[in-house]
Formats: C-alpha cells, sequence, structure tokens
C-alpha cells in the first residue's frame, strides 16, 4: 500500500493497518508512523487546459514518491518493497525515520465544499487508524481549514496523539510552492512530537486548531492564531512552547463524538440591521447562535428592537454566544450594553474565533446528556484550549529557571530555555521517585510540562511505570501526563508498566487509552521467552496489555509451544484456560 486508497471503511483501514506493521523489524529501529489523510485542497491540485487548478485523483503519490524531499527511495523499498508506504529521507538532526502512508478521500474536494458530514468521516477515520499511527497529518483546502480543525478538536475526546491539518497556496508540484515545506514540517513534526491536540501548520508556525483563522488570501502565511502564541516554531529548530500544550487530564480513552447539531449559524452584527432580517435568523429550526458584536462585544444601545429579539430567543431555549468581529481580544462587561446582553441571557464566548465558537455550538448542541444549564456552562468552559476565560494562567516558572540560570551566570534565552527542559524533567522524576505529590503539584504550577520528556526521552510516567506506585501513576495521568510516548529506546510506560508486572498500573494505563506498538512479533517473541522460563506473571500483563497470547514469535512459535516445549505446566495450564489452542492450532500447524 502506501498509494493512494479509496477509504471505505474497515476492509481499507484493515489493508493500510496490516501494511502500516511492516515488515519483520527489530525494537532497535527507532521508525514513528504517519497517516495522511489527504482530503483535497489546493496543495494536490493541478491545472486544467483553461489553466484552473482542479484537483486530480490517484496521482498524488505517484508524484511524491518521484521526490526525494518525501521519498527515500532506496530505503523505502529495502524495507517494505515497491509498493509499501513512503518514508521520508533521514536528516543529521533527525531522531526517528518518519514512515508515512497516505489515504485519499474520493472524490477529492476543495474545502470551500466541506460539510459537517466530512468532518465525521475524517474523525472516523482517525478513530479506525488511531492505534495504529504515533501521529496524523491532515492535507486540506485552506478556505475552510480552520473550521474543520476547530470541529475536530471538539469531537476528539482525551486526545493523545497530534493531529495536524495543513495545505497550501500553491500546488506542491508546482516549481515554486509553500506545499512541499507546509507538509514536509508537518509531517516531522507528527512523527517526533507529543503535542495531543488538534493543530494547524503553515508558514512557519504550528497554531492550536481551534485559535486559527484564515487571515490571507495570497500570502504564504495564510493562518493566524491571533489570541493565543504558537504551539511550536519551525525555523531552523523546531522550538516548541511546552507550557502551552492543552493536556487532557481525564482517566479516558480516546473518544470521537460523532454527532454535530447543524442548525446553528453566525450572526454579524451591522449598522441599520433590520429588525426583520434578525427575526427571520432566529426563527426555528435555530438552535444556537454565534454573535459577531462590535469592539469588546458592544451591540448598538439604542436599538432596542435587537436586544427584544435576542432575549425572546434565549428564553426560547436558543444559546447566543457573544464573540468579538476583532481579530484580536475579547468580550468584556466594560461597556453598558454589554450589562443588556446579559440580562438578554446571552453568555460570553471571551476570545473565541467564529469558527471556533460556531463548532464549538454544533459539538455541544449535539451532547443529548447535557441539558441547557450544562450546554451553556460548557460554551463558557475552556474545554480544548479554545478560549481564555478571565485572567490567563501565570506561571512562575521563570523565577525558579531564572534564580538557577542567574547563579550558573547563563544569560541568553535559548540557555535558559535549554536549562527549563533539563530542570523540569529531573525535578519531575525526582518527585516520582519520593513518591511526593505535592511537589508533582508545585512543579506543575511552576510551569513545568508534566510530560516533558529528558535527555532519554523518558517521562515523569515512564518511571512512575517502573516503580508501580499506582497513587503516583493516577496523579501523574489527572495531571495530564501522556501514556503514548516513547522513550529513545523505543519503550512506552505501557511496556515499562508490563516488563516490571505492575497489574494495577497496567489497567490504568489501558483506562487511559495506553496500547502496545510496535512489531506483533516482538511481543510474540518476549512472551515465547516468558512461556518458556514459567514465568506467568510476565504472561498475565502481556495479557492485561491486551497483547495476543498466540501470537507468534520471529520463528514462528507461539508461547504455548514454548510452553510445552519446556515442560511449565502452569503457563500450560493458563494459556489452555485462555483458550489459546484452538488460535494457535490454526495459525502454527
Ligand atoms: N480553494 C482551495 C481550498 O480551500 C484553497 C486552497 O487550498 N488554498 O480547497
Amino acid at each position: 500500500l502506501g498509494n493512494h486508497v479509496d477509504n471505505r471503511k474497515e476492509n481499507n483501514m484493515e489493508h493500510l493497518r496490516n501494511n502500516s506493521s511492516g515488515s519483520l523489524i527489530t525494537e532497535s529501529v527507532r521508525e514513528s508512523r504517519v497517516l495522511v489523510l489527504y482530503t483535497g485542497g489546493t496543495i494536490g491540485m493541478i491545472r486544467n487546459e483553461n489553466g484552473a487548478l482542479v484537483p486530480k485523483a490517484n496521482a498524488f503519490v505517484k508524484k511524491l514518491r518521484n521526490y526525494p524531499h518525501m521519498y527515500d527511495r532506496e530505503y523505502a523499498e529495502a524495507r517494505f518493497g515497491l509498493m509499501g508506504p513512503l518514508v521520508l529521507p533521514m536528516t543529521a538532526t533527525d531522531s526517528r525515520r518518519v514512515i508515512y502512508n497516505v489515504l485519499e478521500y474520493s472524490p477529492l474536494c476543495d474545502s470551500s465544499n466541506m460539510t459537517m458530514d466530512d468532518w465525521i468521516r475524517i474523525a472516523d477515520d482517525i478513530k479506525l487508524a488511531y492505534e495504529h499511527f504515533d501521529g496524523f497529518v491532515i492535507l486540506h483546502g485552506t478556505d475552510t481549514l480552520s473550521y474543520t480543525a476547530s470541529a475536530l478538536s471538539f469531537m476528539f475526546e482525551s486526545l493523545g496523539k497530534i493531529v495536524i491539518l495543513t495545505g497550501s497556496q500553491v500546488p506542491i508540484f508546482d516549481s515554486r510552492s509553500d506545499g512541499l515545506d507546509n507538509f514536509l514540517s508537518s509531517l516531522i513534526i507528527a512523527a517526533n512530537y507529543n503535542i495531543p491536540e488538534v493543530c494547524v501548520y503553515f508558514g512557519t508556525n504550528l497554531m492550536r486548531g481551534n485559535r486559527t483563522c484564515k487571515v490571507s488570501a495570497t500570502s504564504f502565511e495564510a493562518f493566524d492564531s491571533p489570541n493565543f502564541p504558537p504551539l511550536a516554531k519551525a525555523n531552523i529548530k523546531i522550538e516548541v512552547d511546552y507550557r502551552a500544550i492543552f493536556r487532557p487530564c481525564t482517566l479516558e480513552k480516546f473518544h470521537v463524538h460523532t454527532s454535530l447539531n447543524r442548525n446553528v449559524g453566525l450572526l454579524r452584527i451591522f449598522p441599520s440591521m433590520t429588525t426583520h432580517l434578525i427575526k427571520a435568523f432566529l426563527q426555528p429550526p435555530i438552535e444556537g447562535v454565534v454573535l459577531q458584536s462590535y469592539g469588546a462585544g458592544n451591540v448598538p444601545m439604542n436599538r432596542e428592537d435587537i436586544i427584544k429579539e435576542l432575549s425572546a430567543a434565549t428564553k426560547r431555549g436558543i444559546i447566543v454566544v457573544n464573540i468579538t468581529q476583532c481579530a484580536t481580544g475579547y468580550v468584556t462587561n466594560t461597556y453598558a450594553s454589554g450589562k443588556l446582553l446579559d440580562e438578554a441571557g446571552i453568555i460570553s464566548g471571551f476570545d473565541m474565533t467564529p469558527e471556533a465558537a460556531l463548532t464549538k455550538l454544533a459539538y455541544v448542541l449535539s451532547k443529548t446528556e447535557w441539558d441547557l444549564q450544562t450546554k451553556l456552562e460548557m460554551m463558557q468552559t475552556n474545554l480544548r484550549g479554545e478560549l481564555t476565560a478571565g485572567r490567563p494562567p501565570c506561571h512562575k516558572d521563570l523565577d525558579l529557571v531564572e534564580a538557577v540560570a542567574r547563579s550558573l551566570r547563563l544569560s541568553s534565552t535559548a540557555e535558559r530555555q535549554e536549562l527549563g527542559s533539563i530542570l523540569f524533567p529531573a525535578m519531575l522524576n525526582a518527585a516520582v521517585l519520593s513518591r511526593d505529590i505535592v511537589k508533582l503539584e508545585i512543579l506543575k504550577g511552576y510551569g513545568a510540562d508534566i510530560s516533558q520528556q529528558n535527555a532519554d526521552g523518558r517521562t515523569a510516567l515512564h518511571i512512575a511505570c517502573c516503580e508501580g506506585d499506582l497513587n503516583i501513576v493516577r496523579c501523574l495521568l489527572r495531571m495530564g501526563a501522556n501514556v503514548h510516548i516513547k522513550d529513545r529506546f523505543n519503550r512506552t510506560p505501557l511496556i515499562d508498566a508490563v516488563e516490571f508486572d505492575h497489574h494495577e498500573v497496567i489497567k490504568i494505563l489501558m483506562q487511559c487509552g495506553a496500547h502496545l506498538h510496535g512489531s506483533a512479533y516482538a511481543i510474540g517473541e518476549k512472551m515465547c521467552a516468558a512461556a518458556a522460563v514459567g514465568n506467568l506473571k510476565r504472561l498475565k500483563s502481556y495479557q492485561l496489555a491486551n497483547a495476543d497470547l498466540s501470537q507468534k514469535d520471529f520463528s514462528g512459535r507461539t508461547p504455548l509451544h514454548f510452553a510445552a516445549l519446556h515442560n511449565k505446566t502452569q503457563v500450560l495450564k493458563f494459556l489452555l484456560d485462555q483458550n489459546v489452542e484452538a488460535k494457535c492450532l490454526d495459525k502454527t500447524n
């Protein structure tokens, strides 16, 4: 595979999945897997005979294979054969090989044609492929890219992996294009950084998707995140602002909410707007309205008719959210009209973009388990980093890093940043080892990213899973620790918990969506080794981690073979009780 595939559901996804496990690979190969959903947009378009840009089916991947920037033919063909997934060339600074599969949508679409159904289709595809890839890149037209990014950010609940939307202003195969950089940087970031958010990459910025707006029809810097700084900047170095990452703090698995309420709309106030227009807009079946008011949230004070219609609408149960027409800033109650809107039951959307406010309404209104009061509260709650309610969070980290930097006589920003990235993981790890929950909380208050990796790529959760203290593991997960991060030895916290046989820890990691990764044969190899020495506890650890107990090792034998060969009766009994016998016979003769 690796070439264009129509994405029609399970069959194709199964195909992709099988292909993505690749040939026999040892644990030492450091690779990351990215799934690219190619939905359309200018990035893959070609010019027709009239010079107009149009999408062309089944051409994108074929062309990519001829681009040495996008495809390391030698490595890919040696590893996967002729038609395997695509592989990026390695550069001196890369730590992992980026392997990517492209799932081409049919039909490819100009994003001006996108609908909520398309968002649901994208979300469903990511759900199906979720455990088989480290990150996801969505190639998308730029026109409605911010709407899709915002919608997906709400539909993805407890997201643990990175999803990046990107596109371009000029087709990628034109000789001068922004597409190549946007696509390449998105792939590299998706493969190497654990930023569990729906992001938009454009120009040199990785931005939180639900904070973005398309701000230019012509510039290569087509997107901006006016009220929130970029999550990362990709210049000579890729610099991630770890403190800005919004990490879900629930003990839940990734889940996709796939229904959306379509009875929502954007109502932009303008001078001399007629009562008739407002009235018509607020008629059934409308259920949610994003009111785009002037400046800091103002509507004309002398237009009682407008306020009256809006007030009547909220009384009928319609949710009206007030945001500003300005590109930056937020709505406040500074002016008298703000109070008036309050009294009319209109809620504040703070600094949400129109795209975020609208898609959030569609999401919140479709939650059948929430009553109206809860929906109103949720609209004003920061669910995915989409709004700044109240005062922005104040991190005290600068004091701490500053003090150490001063005593070490470090003066440049780069040196200080580097110091922060050394200090925090070391202190978090020390707090885990001393089982000090208070210290963990203090460090978080100082701005430490709970999932920041040390020089070996290990996080506090890795250490906690080796130690096996359930309280500390739970506390880290509640603080947003990510279960998917691989250290430099390709180990995840789950593998650590399995190999130290901490069964309760394995259970809670699984509850949070952790899964085994990498070659199934390598896992088979480890289970066979456990069976050969009668290590029942280890096999139970693998079972809790959802491993297939009848998995073959590299030689084609299963744990049952080894238990029988070495006469490990307890293990034999356990495996037979788990009903692996039939499966083994099927698989191995
Ligand atoms: N019309 C195109 C789209 O949104 C614009 C682009 O991708 N640059 O699909």
